[in-house]
């Protein structure tokens, strides 16, 4: 096989997927700027956009190829570099939020990911709720997570926050990296493989792009200084997958300012929980107030910590409203209001005459 498109991340399997499209041309799509996609094939990289087909038969945003997609094209054109994609193969996962200010519009952020490395910086950044929710996005998403704490210098003393993540991320690596050292990026380059796609995520500013540098060896991608109150200042502005010269691909992102949660799965964030769980009396046990609930007796026989289960709970909440649109999401917050005192029902008639007079 050629060795750009096996480095690209393209396998046997893969490749004999395309057999069945004779004359389209195999590629992966490394950045995308609204319609205009640069998609890197075996000889080099071309300008592609998506066919009228592909567009007219795609159902939403999903449908459209994303960075990290294998897709085929035609109409190539080696004088210009211009191709046109005509199909985007399937998928092995998929990382999709809900997009900042809409109520079922979803942005895709990457595709076909294996491991996605959560960067949290040891300072202002330092947030276990935003750590939940980046594992859980990347759970749902199909890709095994590793937690990389940076900026090691800014906190010499680290060791009670490592516990706390490592409570927070049961089960996941957890690295301790620096932008600054020769060798602090080390620990993250040993999850590299050739073949394999690792995606950075994180807020802005907690040092994405200086990591990846690292491992190129070089200042191939922009890094910026932060502002003097710690936050970022989103440098880096898109999704770019990066070749590592032997050691696979690499996605930087920018800084997420919002994370939406577009599918949680609640049970791989929240392992501790869910072991009780399963001895609930009830299969749809909330853990909340219902007699023979073994995680409230877990808490009460210090087992689980109770943050443990607040947390999740949170979570939860947040993971049921996303995904539904403006008028089942007023349904479901009324719901949420009426239902301690027990008069759903008045909630309901409520909905009714206030959507009639619409
Ligand atoms: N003190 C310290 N500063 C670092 C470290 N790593 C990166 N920085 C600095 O942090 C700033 C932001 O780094 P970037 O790599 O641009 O951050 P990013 O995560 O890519 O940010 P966005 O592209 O905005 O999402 C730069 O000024 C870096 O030099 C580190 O280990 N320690
Ligand atoms: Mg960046
Ligand atoms: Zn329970």
């Amino acid at each position: 096989m050629n060795s750009r498109l096996s480095s690209l991340g393209f396998t046997e399997k893969r490749l004999q997927e395309t057999a069945g499209y004779s004359g389209l041309v195999p590629g992966r799509v490394v950045a995308r700027d609204k319609n205009l996609y640069r998609v890197a094939i075996a000889e080099g990289d071309l300008q592609a956009e998506v066919s009228g087909k592909l567009r007219y038969q795609a159902l939403d945003g999903s449908d459209l190829p994303a960075v990290g997609d294998y897709v085929l094209l035609d109409n190539v054109d080696a004088g210009t570099g211009k191709a046109i994609i005509q199909q985007v193969m399937s998928r092995s996962g998929l990382f999709e939020r809900k997009a900042a200010g809409t109520a079922n519009e979803t942005q895709v952020l990457a595709a076909n990911v294996d491991l996605a490395f959560i960067c949290m910086a040891l300072n202002s950044d330092y947030n276990l709720r935003r750590l939940e929710r980046y594992l859980s996005l990347v759970w749902a998403g199909g890709a095994v997570p590793v937690v990389v704490l940076t900026k090691a210098d800014l906190c010499p003393d680290r060791s009670d926050k490592l516990a706390e993540v490592k409570a927070a991320a049961p089960g996941v690596d957890v690295l301790v990296t620096s932008g600054l050292t020769e060798d602090g990026f080390k620990p993250v380059a040993a999850y590299l493989e050739s073949g394999k796609t690792c995606v950075f995520l994180g807020s802005s500013g907690v040092g994405k792009s200086t990591l990846i540098n690292r491992l190129l060896g070089s200042e191939q991608i922009k890094t910026r200084e932060i502002r003097k109150d710690g936050k970022g200042k989103h440098t880096t502005t898109r999704r770019e997958l990066i070749l590592v010269p032997g050691g696979g691909a690499v996605i930087d992102s920018p800084g997420m300012r919002e994370l939406g949660l577009e599918s949680a799965d609640l049970a791989k964030v929240f392992p501790d929980i869910d072991i009780h769980a399963i001895s609930c009396k009830f299969n749809d046990c909330t853990h909340t107030r219902e007699p023979g609930c073994a995680v409230l007796r877990a808490v009460e026989e210090g087992t689980l910590d109770p943050k443990r289960l607040a947390n999740y709970r949170k979570l939860l909440k947040e993971a049921k409203y996303v995904g539904l649109n403006a008028k089942q999401l007023e349904r479901e917050k009324i719901n949420e209001m009426f239902s301690g005192f027990g008069s759903l029902r008045q909630a309901r008639d409520y909905i009714k005459r206030k959507n009639k007079r619409r």
